[in-house]
């Protein structure tokens, strides 16, 4: 945990829905090693749910606040707060994406302006808007996560505009890294395999890309939101300090395959 260095340290968790989200596998990781954490979460539906799950962990006295990703005023707002209350944030994890449902089937060629604008705002610009504020909070450097997919290095079927919004994300992650690593903030990614969570229910066909990772993936089975949390927690502490633009699939090795 010493080399680590991220006891005490105060991360924002943005995306916890339930405890099956991605974003709570990697809290529950931050709050093992002794991170403070503090949640953001959008509808005021989940705030519920998320305090819910912050008492669960044993001597965490969570801050959790909404923060709708798509409006400037809120994340101003939230991050103001944040600063209030804590002045330094040393992380930032951002487990956020959306897409109508219509534009997760068919044709990518069929989206329309709307939906490719929706779902470009909410699941890549974010992660700038994020940023430009949290920057000012990282005041003793820090580490940026975000969650991308393998549909947005090449065609996966169905998952269609949240491709293109991930290869935006992709490419933001790098700029963004160039940006902020003079004032030591590194800026990362993790390229997670699937994961049955709020996000993938009702996804036709959901059953059958897990059985087909069990089947074909180097490791030969499906991943866990425990593994993405572990390498969050990495790429948020001291061993992974040399480490900025980069991408790191934690998908038991299914990338690999042509
Ligand atoms: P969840 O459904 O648990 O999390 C998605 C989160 O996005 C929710 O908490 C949701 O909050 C939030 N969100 C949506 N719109 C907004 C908004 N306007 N402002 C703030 N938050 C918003 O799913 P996952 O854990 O699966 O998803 C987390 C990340 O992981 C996503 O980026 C996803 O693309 C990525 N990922 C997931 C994989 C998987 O197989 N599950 C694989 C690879 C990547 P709310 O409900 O309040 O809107
Ligand atoms: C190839 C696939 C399967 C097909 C594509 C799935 C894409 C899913 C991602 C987006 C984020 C899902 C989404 O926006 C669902 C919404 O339309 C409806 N759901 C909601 O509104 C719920 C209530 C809230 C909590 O969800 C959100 N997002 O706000 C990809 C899969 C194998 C892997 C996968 C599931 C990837 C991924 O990016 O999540």
């Amino acid at each position: 945990m010493e080399l680590l260095n991220v006891k005490g340290k105060n991360i924002v968790v943005m995306g916890v829905a339930n405890q099956r989200s991605i974003a709570w596998g990697i809290a529950r990781s931050l709050h093992n090693a002794g991170a403070n954490l503090i949640f953001t979460y959008a509808g005021e539906r989940l705030g519920q749910s998320v305090r819910d799950l912050a008492a669960t962990l044993e001597g965490q006295n969570a801050i959790i606040l909404p923060c709708d990703v798509t409006s400037d005023e809120d994340i101003a707002r939230c991050f103001a707060d944040i600063k209030e209350q804590v002045g330094t944030i040393h992380g930032l994890a951002h487990c956020i994406a959306f897409a109508n449902k219509e534009d997760l089937k068919g044709g990518y060629v069929d989206t329309s302006r709307e939906g490719f604008v929706l779902s470009l705002d909410i699941s890549a610009y974010s992660l700038t808007a994020v940023a430009k504020v949290a920057k000012e909070l990282m005041t003793d450097g820090g580490s940026i996560v975000t969650l991308t997919y393998l549909g947005g290095e090449r065609v996966v079927k169905n998952y269609n505009l949240m491709g293109v919004a991930k290869a935006a994300l992709d490419a933001s992650v790098r700029y963004l890294s160039n940006d902020l690593g003079a004032q030591g903030i590194r800026v990362n990614s993790i390229s997670a395999g699937p994961i049955r969570t709020l996000s993938a229910k009702g996804i036709g066909e959901f059953n059958s890309i897990l059985k087909e990772i069990e089947e074909k993936a180097p490791l030969r089975r499906n991943v866990t939101q425990e593994e993405v949390g572990d390498t969050a927690l990495f790429l948020m502490s001291d061993l992974s300090r040399g480490i900025t633009g980069e991408n790191i699939h934690v998908d038991a090795g299914y990338h690999v395959l042509g």
